[in-house]
């Protein structure tokens, strides 16, 4: 961890600006041909943001019968919660920000509500409320076998999209409390996950699924890293994220951010007893590679 931080501070801010352009250079590496399906266009909320081919995640086959109209993805949403057993979701954006819709409310935002999605019947359990994120307990039932299991919401309200959280600390803690809960959910479950110790994936999401959730998965991977062999690589990681996801992680701001961070996340868990930054802002770059 002290590499990272003479790292960051010999680059500087025009240094990691200018390795994000690097990254940020190079083209998709994949092919986008089932987003672009005419049946799926309509279902991208970004016709510039789409999924590729060899990561997205894929549904069962719907059965033929489609009696009723249902919100365009929002049962898929939850289908895919389902089918892949997840137990936590992450949403690191607001439904609506300076007055455009930027998600769809998916979920019931008051403890007692109750919406139907396709063969889901979602319940909103219980609703804790923080300054800067909000975690809301779910009933998700399955109405076709009867199944019902605790899926465990956590939006953190208070990242502007294209921008960075105007607290690390507050972003980081968030973070923390995540990867406790899932690990509590999945001890939980006992053996049903033993070959998994991670257990189920974690969704993660925002509007366009890039800038910030790119920024997200960035930083818990690197933490998960930090935590079992005390180093970080945070361009090897932002550049296996954009291998799955295209244009992952939106902003300059948002690379400068995982890095300082991750720094501050060493802190807090005493990996790291202090670091100087000295002239980090003035974006001094001694050229060293
Ligand atoms: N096989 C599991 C199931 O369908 O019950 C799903 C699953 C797949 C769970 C992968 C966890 C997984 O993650 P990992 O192998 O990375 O722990
Ligand atoms: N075409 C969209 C736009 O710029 O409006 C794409 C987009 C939207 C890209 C939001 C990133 C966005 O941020 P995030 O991925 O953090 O939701």
């Amino acid at each position: 961890m002290v590499q990272l931080v003479d790292y960051v501070r010999d680059r500087g801010r025009s240094g990691l600006m200018q390795e994000y352009a690097e990254i940020r250079s190079r083209p998709p590496d994949g092919t986008f041909n089932v987003a672009k399906l005419r049946n799926n266009l309509p279902k991208n909320r970004y016709t510039d943001v789409l999924c590729y081919d060899h990561s997205r995640v894929i549904l069962s086959e719907i059965d033929s019968d489609k009696d009723r109209p249902l919100p365009k993805t929002t049962s898929d949403f939850w289908r895919m919660i389902w089918e892949q057993h997840s137990l936590v979701i992450v949403m690191t954006t607001r439904v609506m920000e300076r007055g455009r819709p930027k998600c769809h409310q998916y979920w019931e935002v008051e403890a007692g509500g109750e919406a139907t999605y396709g063969q889901f019947t979602v319940k909103t359990i219980a609703v804790e409320t923080d300054t800067d994120y909000t975690v809301s307990t779910i009933n998700l039932i399955n109405n076709k076998t009867d199944e019902s299991r605790e899926v465990s919401h956590w939006q953190f309200t208070s990242w502007p999209d294209y921008g960075v959280p105007h607290s690390a600390k507050a972003m980081l803690e968030f973070l923390d409390r995540v990867r406790r809960k899932q690990a509590n959910m999945v001890n939980a479950l006992g053996d049903t996950w033993a070959g998994h110790p991670r257990g189920p994936p974690i969704v993660v999401h925002c509007s366009a699924g890039i800038g910030r959730t790119g920024t997200f998965c960035t930083l818990d991977i690197c933490i998960s890293r930090l935590e079992d062999v005390g180093t970080a690589d945070i361009r090897g990681t932002v550049e296996r994220i954009r291998s799955q996801r295209a244009y992952s992680i939106q902003m300059p701001d948002q690379y400068i951010f995982c890095h300082l961070a991750l720094i501050e996340y060493a802190l807090m868990k005493n990996h790291l007893q202090s670091a100087d930054l000295t002239g980090f802002d003035q974006g001094v770059d001694d050229d060293s590679d």
